[in-house]
């Protein structure tokens, strides 16, 4: 991969980066928790970000202690899920993220192609309800991926599907798994949240509110 590839396209996830669905993640996960007989703190579900629903599962039995067969846990994310889809069927644009929209626009505009690279099941239903879903050339999330993030399936699905090279590609991401999967892909990144957390990204900001085309340019333009 050469670092000069001129960028084509950006790839997003959604949950952290788009939209914060993580506090409906949590409530559901409380709630889950409390009819399990335990605790599950907004500390603990710090943990469950970016990572797949039966993978957060099995963190949150882990925290309770208790291991029941595959056909409960089945059962179990399936309730959770229930809770989770009952708020987001309510969301609406007022919950897209400070600066997303605008930064989406300004992609569109400027000729770049944009994808979305999410673990999410329910990723289409949060799109359409926040009205994002036309901004998107490609949408890969939880229904067409078997591997989950740090494996770079679902970026270099997006790429696939664009048809673009992963060089030619920036992912957006709020999680350090989804970092090393954009790694992994070949693709540069740019992490949105605590550089503590994404300090292997190309460049990390606190919100989209930070991004523009210039400045995309700009991040890339001497590596
Ligand atoms: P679902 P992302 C991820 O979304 C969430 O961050 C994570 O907390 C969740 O468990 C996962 O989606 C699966 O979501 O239960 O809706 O399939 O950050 O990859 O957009
Ligand atoms: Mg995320």
């Amino acid at each position: 991969m050469t670092l000069h590839t001129p960028i084509r396209a950006c790839l997003f996830d959604l949950d952290g980066v788009l939209v914060d669905t993580a506090k409906y993640h949590y409530l559901a996960w409380k709630r889950l928790a409390g009819e399990l007989g335990f605790e599950f703190t907004e500390q603990d579900n710090e943990r469950l970000k970016g990572v797949s629903r039966m993978a957060s599962l099995d963190i949150l039995l882990s925290i309770g202690g208790i291991s029941p067969d595959d056909d409960t846990r089945l059962a179990l994310a399936e309730k959770k899920n229930g809770w989770y889809v009952d708020y987001i069927t309510r969301m609406d644009e007022s919950e897209i993220l400070p600066g997303a929209l605008d930064f989406l626009k300004e992609l569109k505009a400027g000729g770049m192609l944009v994808a979305l690279g999410s673990a999410s099941k329910n990723a289409m239903t949060i799109l359409n309800n926040t009205k994002l879903a036309p901004y998107f050339d490609a949408i890969v999330d939880g229904t067409k991926t078997v591997s989950a993030k740090p494996d770079p399936e679902v970026f270099l699905l997006g790429a696939q599907e664009l048809g673009v090279d992963p060089a030619a590609c920036v992912v957006f991401e709020d999680a350090e798994a989804g970092i090393e999967a954009a790694i992994r892909a070949g693709m540069r990144s740019i992490g949105v949240g605590s550089p503590a957390t994404l300090g292997r990204a190309g460049a990390v900001v606190s919100s989209l509110r930070e991004m523009s085309l210039r400045r995309l340019e700009k991040i890339f333009s001497s590596r």
